[in-house]
């Protein structure tokens, strides 16, 4: 890697980290901008797990180049949930993000655990593997919801 790319990816890094209501103008940008990472989540999951469920061809390219997508937006949403957004605007997320935090941080940690699980089953180009680890994600994504996301 050269210095430019490190240097990007190191500001990256830090604006990724910094505390979520500084990253945000106002509290619906924060509403806006985990809503597109979770349709984007949604997109790039649903083309595996259409392989993985035998509801589109299996393409083992396609299935890698999908979940190393994911691998990166499931790291996404969770900066955007400062306190100040809960219950604005077209907000799909429930209070319990906010009163349970230790348990929506260890439900996200299950997701990018299971979508990095995704990318190496990906990469093995192994559709039986792939079917494993597009169901455990499927299931963090539902866990996820059902407590955590309005219907
Ligand atoms: C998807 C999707 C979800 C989850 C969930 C898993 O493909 O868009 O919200 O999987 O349905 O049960």
């Amino acid at each position: 890697m050269n210095r430019v790319l490190i240097t990007a990816a190191m500001a990256l890094g830090v604006s990724l980290s910094l505390p979520a209501a500084a990253q945000f103008k106002k509290p619906e940008d924060a509403v806006k901008y985990r809503s597109s990472a979770f349709h984007l989540i949604a997109a790039h999951f649903g083309r595996i797990n259409a392989m993985a469920q035998g509801k589109a061809p299996f393409d083992a390219k396609a299935a890698q180049i999908n979940a190393a997508v994911l691998s990166t937006l499931a790291k996404l949403p969770w900066d955007a949930f400062p306190a100040n957004s809960a219950n604005v605007g077209r907000t799909e997320a429930k209070p319990e993000v906010w009163s349970q935090p230790d348990k929506f941080k260890t439900a996200s940690q299950e997701l990018i655990d299971n979508v990095a699980k995704l990318d190496a089953a990906a990469r093995t180009g192994n559709l039986d593997q792939i079917k494993a680890a597009a169901g455990a994600t499927g299931k963090s994504c539902k866990s996820c919801h059902e407590t955590f996301k309005k219907d």
